[in-house]
């Protein structure tokens, strides 16, 4: 090992697992889409390899849950409300779950990464929601251990111990959680996951955070970290439910028995690696040619494919329409707090009869069009919208899933191009239809990852398993950004820093206000200037002006190829 290499690898000893590089996929930016699929396969085995987690039991009496989050896991927050509430309304009880995502429901839709570094935001949305109650249930889910937005939400029921029993879900050790000063704030998230760790010897707080190994894409917690929190919080929701609902014991088996179930999703929807590998060349050859891909899906499918399609753009700088997801009955079928949001902007406007209004009549044969539904869907409008989009392009995929008993007709699979269809073994007697859809629920977000993932790969967005082109827009994205500069250039902390803030403020010449000015004046500033990291890598790497840096990035647009000097 030559010194830089030894460098590098000390610094990555140092890094949070959730920000790790993957050895397992360090070559993915050079694989066929084949390769790929058991490339993302073997990241995703590590969720089940170390089987810590803690079980969890809770008084059915809480008068209310919070699930809390920020990006991602705001969002899985959201779905697994959702799913939850639809569950207790079976036996007639209330509503008694609710979530909140950093920024609010836009964030479901759009990236809204600065509301995640501010502390006294997340406490006060939790007060709010929380006015009048007397038990609460917070779980604070961030899966670096890292968002100032949760941090604050636990710190507060901390305080209020009284009414609150704060979790923490993350993927860290509590030794690895962030140790960064947060705006405004006395404390850091460490400080608070040692707090937690300190109260739950009186089982007054917990702190689930089992370690799964790094991310496919380094960082990417939508990927495992998301699914992760799925598969725990729903098998945690769920055996409340049992027990609040059903008379059942809670036993650690009972909730590994879910787990396990979880592990069988996994299996089988890599076992269809042929059509997921064919699906993410589709996808990836359409990027390629500046079309776009469309995820047409129905009830939490919809959702899937909304969350996903919108995660493109902070994760590989896409934009809003390469990738892009619809659901039935737009904001009505989402139920989310706000409402319909389609005054927003285009990025909101999400319904099924959107889609025919505004994409269908200029669909072009290079576009992908891919179907999300169940057998539970109704398969009568499922074939009539694919016959529409049928008369304008071939391009016609679906992701199709049902059970032995209860098939989807061939005549409605025959209407698609590449069909992932999954006939799952469980029986509607064996799980009720809510834990089923959750099942195929989570099937499909594995497979939309992979081949959104996979086809930002395959048009050059990635360079070994890093996404280099972040976009600067928070606390967590600047230190990542500097662990990437100083992964690929060897160079100190200080150097990196430096010439990621000339990349963000546009000069050669730091100014004194510049460098002493705190981390989210940089980021408000980087949130408006384009490949800041790949710049500064450029200006590190060549030793070369801010000018020269974007003259080479000008004449190498893929990542992969402007990486070699
Ligand atoms: C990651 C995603 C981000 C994160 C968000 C919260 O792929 O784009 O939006 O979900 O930053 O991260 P964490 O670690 O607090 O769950």
């Amino acid at each position: 090992m030559n010194m830089d290499e030894l460098k590098q690898s000390c610094h990555e000893l140092s890094l949070p697992v959730t920000e790790k590089c993957n050895p397992i996929s360090r070559d993915i930016d050079r694989v066929n889409g084949k390769q790929m699929v058991q490339i993302l396969r073997k990241c995703d085995a590590e969720i089940f390899e170390k089987k810590n987690h803690d079980p969890f039991h809770q008084d059915p009496e809480e008068s209310l849950i919070v699930l809390s989050g920020c990006g991602t896991s705001g969002r899985i927050a959201f779905l697994l409300v959702t799913s939850f509430n639809e569950m207790v309304k079976a036996p007639k009880q209330k509503q008694i779950c609710s979530y909140i995502i950093a920024g609010g429901d836009r964030a479901m839709l759009t990236s809204q990464e600065a509301p995640e570094d501010d502390p006294a935001l997340g406490a006060r949305m939790l007060d709010k929601i929380c006015a009048g109650k007397k038990h609460v249930l917070f779980v604070g889910i961030s899966c670096g251990m890292s968002a100032p937005f949760v941090a604050g939400q636990l710190d507060f029921c901390l305080k209020h111990l009284d009414v609150f029993t704060p979790v923490l879900l993350g993927f860290n050790p509590v030794h690895m959680a962030r140790s960064e000063p947060m705006q405004d704030c006395s404390f850091h998230f460490k400080d608070v996951a040692e707090r937690m760790i300190a109260e739950q010897r009186h089982k007054k707080a917990f702190v689930l955070n089992p370690v799964l190994g790094a991310e496919a894409i380094s960082g990417s917690s939508r990927m495992k970290g998301g699914s992760a929190t799925k598969i725990i919080l729903e098998s945690i929701l769920l055996a409340g439910h049992e027990a609040a609902f059903r008379g059942k014991r809670v036993t650690p088996e009972c909730i590994s028995a879910w787990i396990t179930a979880s592990e069988m999703v996994y299996e089988t929807t890599y076992s269809h690696s042929d059509e997921l590998a064919a699906l993410i060349h589709q996808a990836g050859e359409s990027l390629q040619m500046k079309a776009h891909v469309y995820y047409i899906g129905w009830q939490t499918l919809g959702i899937i494919g909304l969350t996903d399609a919108s995660e493109c753009v902070p994760t590989f700088g896409a934009d809003f329409d390469d990738i892009r997801g619809f659901i039935n009955n737009g904001f009505r079928e989402m139920k989310n707090k706000e409402g319909d949001l389609s005054f927003l902007g285009p990025e909101f406007v999400i319904g099924h009869k959107d889609f025919v209004d505004t994409i269908l009549p200029s669909l072009s044969q290079n576009d992908v069009m891919l179907f999300l539904f169940t057998v539970n869907d109704d398969l009568h409008e499922v074939t009539a919208l694919a016959d529409q989009v049928r008369r304008r392009t071939s391009n016609l995929h679906a992701i199709a899933h049902d059970l032995e008993k209860f098939t989807i007709p061939e005549t409605v699979c025959n209407m698609f191009g590449t069909v992932l269809h999954i006939t799952w073994s469980f029986s509607s007697e064996e799980v009720n239809s809510v834990v089923m859809r959750q099942r195929w629920e989570l099937s499909t977000k594995w497979c939309l990852n992979a081949i959104s993932t996979g086809a930002h790969v395959l048009k050059g967005k990635v360079y070994m398993n890093y996404m280099i082109d972040l976009r600067v827009t928070n606390s967590k994205l600047y230190r990542r950004a500097i662990n990437i500069l100083q992964r690929f250039t060897g160079c100190s902390k200080g150097e990196c820093e430096r010439a990621l803030l000339r990349a963000i403020y546009s000069t050669d010449d730091l100014s004194e206000d510049m460098t002493s000015a705190d981390v989210w004046k940089h980021t408000d500033v980087a949130n408006r200037r384009d490949q800041v990291v790949p710049t500064a890598l450029v200006m590190i790497q060549c030793g070369c002006t801010l000018a020269e840096a974007r003259h080479h990035l000008d004449c190498h647009p893929v990542i992969r190829d402007a990486m070699v000097f």
